[in-house]
């Protein structure tokens, strides 16, 4: 095995932003009398806004919502959820990562992002990271959610490397399903450990280190 690129997932596994998608998207459930918990907030991770938005409106009751409507509900939460993206700082990244990320590029390996959010770089910009990255592949940048491996097949287009020669750190089970999907090597982290499909397990974010010899 050859490995030449890694590709992180952000959410769960750089930064940990789910607190704030979880205020934001249990402010509209509350508004339109929806019950939402961090149960339920747990299957959104790795999701697009719009299948969060699905998930979260399985138990809703009402009259079927209009597509405009559902575009609105999404909107105001992603205006939330940037608001509370706003009182990120640089100290929202453990110095582990951000030492880790160096030390995986010292060794010569290419970086790049594989998140399905549209607020990656707003948020990468926040903590001040952007720099550690030599591409991005986001949620900009896709037609496909993971499952699908389209976010992380465009991050090894964009580096110019060949999907089997890319590690992929996932924290999500939908993440290593896309990375499997992918071609590439996969590292779960957090939740995605338990599913057991990963080719490995990361204890904490430093034990890249052992993989990337
Ligand atoms: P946005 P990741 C994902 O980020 C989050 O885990 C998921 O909860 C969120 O719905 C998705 O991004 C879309 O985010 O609304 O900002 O476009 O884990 O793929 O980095
Ligand atoms: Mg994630």
């Amino acid at each position: 095995m050859a490995l030449k690129a890694v590709i992180f997932d952000l959410d769960g596994v750089i930064v940990f932003t789910d607190k704030f998608h979880y205020q934001a998207w249990k402010k509209m459930a509350d508004q339109m009398g929806i019950y939402f918990d961090e149960t339920i907030n747990n299957r959104l991770r790795g999701v697009s806004r719009m299948d969060s938005l699905d998930i979260i409106l399985e138990r809703y009751d009402g009259e079927p919502l209009s597509q405009v409507k559902r575009e609105e509900l999404a909107a105001q939460k992603n205006e939330d959820y940037r608001e509370l993206l706003k009182t990120m700082t640089p100290e929202d990244v453990t110095d582990e990562v951000r030492e880790t990320l160096a030390e995986i590029r010292r060794r010569g390996y290419k970086i790049a992002l594989g998140s399905s959010s549209k607020n990656a770089r707003f948020i990468l910009e926040r903590v001040a990271l952007t720099d550690a990255f030599d591409k991005i592949s986001d949620g900009t940048n896709i037609t496909k959610s993971k499952p699908d491996p389209e976010v992380f097949i465009k991050g090894a287009e964009f580096l110019g490397e060949r999907p089997e020669d890319c590690l992929v750190v996932e924290d999500a089970e939908a993440g290593i399903d896309a990375g499997i999907a992918g071609g590439m090597k996969t590292a779960a982290i957090g939740d995605a450990v338990s599913c057991g499909k990963a080719d490995f397990v990361l204890d904490t974010f430093s034990d890249l280190l052992k993989i990337l010899i």
